[in-house]
């Protein structure tokens, strides 16, 4: 049998959890980290150059894979654009925070103490070497814990950012524990994907989105409640929507998709799935 850590995995959905993102190798996510050690677990945004499609058969493969690393990175530093103002002296917590990609970009960009938690050891450990790699381990740490109960102090940071990590948690559960860890008028922000809940419920290709992460996508209007019920006001609400779609049709025709492709590209263009930036602050 293998040890549990029964602080961080408390139920057998977060085992189930933990267990896809300690085996998870794939070349969508490696080749491209690959390229410059920023190691992301999120989509793309903004269009494709359109040249790469027609790069001559030795280097084609190679630059469409450069291209898709390029949105992927462009879409974390939509997400950091919205923290706002942050000092070298002020903290972040980025949870649920894959290999680690999004925290060193805001540590190179803002000079200042990064947390980044992950319920997957493989994931804390890789993105730990990273930083010390690096040489910011200092200043870049990654935790194994629960973002919905971290330990970290209450009033700890400036800024939280969720990126594409909402959907494994009870909305409410998350917006309280990054309530009692913001400082007052400390900022939130996050990129999802959630479920058009004017037109319906879950459409087919949102559950094979759902069953293909072992995740469970909310609501559209799940967000604003939640949010509410915590004393978040939202200060920006963005459709990344038609800026996500020209990524997942260059990621189609790339040579490392997985399958999921089309189920994106289906419920965005259907209409029953949105990708969403959120930015609030905590009053
Ligand atoms: N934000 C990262 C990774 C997104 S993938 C990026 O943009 O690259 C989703 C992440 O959420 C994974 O790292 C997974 O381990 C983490 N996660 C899922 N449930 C969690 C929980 N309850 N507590 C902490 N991390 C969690
Ligand atoms: C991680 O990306 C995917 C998620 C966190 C879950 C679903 C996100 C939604 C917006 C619904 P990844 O980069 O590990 O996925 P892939 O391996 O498919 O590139
Ligand atoms: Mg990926």
């Amino acid at each position: 049998m293998t040890s549990i850590d029964q602080s961080v995995l408390r139920t057998p959905y977060q085992r189930s959890v933990a267990d896809y993102w300690n085996h998870e190798k794939n070349p969508v996510n490696l080749r491209l980290g690959d390229i410059d050690h920023l190691y992301h677990h999120h989509y793309g945004i903004g269009d494709y150059d359109p040249a790469v499609l027609e790069t001559p058969a030795p280097r084609r493969d190679e630059a469409i894979i450069a291209e898709m690393h390029r949105l992927e990175t462009a879409q974390a530093q939509v997400l950091l654009d919205h923290l706002g103002d942050i000092a070298p002296t002020d903290r972040l917590l980025d949870a649920g925070c894959g290999r680690g990609g999004s925290s060193i970009m805001a540590n190179q960009r803002f000079g200042c103490r990064v947390d980044g938690v992950s319920i997957s050891q493989q994931q804390v450990d890789f993105a730990n070497a990273e930083a010390a790699r690096r040489g910011v381990d200092g200043e870049v740490r990654y935790h194994l814990c629960n973002m919905l109960d971290t330990g970290f102090d209450t009033g700890a940071f400036r800024g939280i950012w969720n990126n594409e990590s909402t959907m494994y948690v009870d909305l409410f559960d998350l917006f309280a524990e990054h309530a009692r860890q913001l400082a007052p008028g400390g900022r939130y922000v996050t990129i999802t994907g959630c479920y058009n809940d004017v037109t319906g419920g879950r459409s087919r290709a949102v559950s094979q989105i759902d069953q293909h992460y072992i995740c469970n996508i909310h609501a559209r209007g799940q967000y604003f409640k939640a949010l509410a019920a915590n004393g978040f006001v939202p200060i920006s609400v963005v459709d990344l929507t038609a800026a996500t779609i020209p990524y997942w049709e260059l990621r189609a025709r790339s040579s490392v998709t997985t399958g999921i492709e089309e189920a994106f590209l289906t419920a965005y263009r259907e209409g029953s799935f949105h990708y969403l930036l959120i930015a609030a602050d905590r009053v």
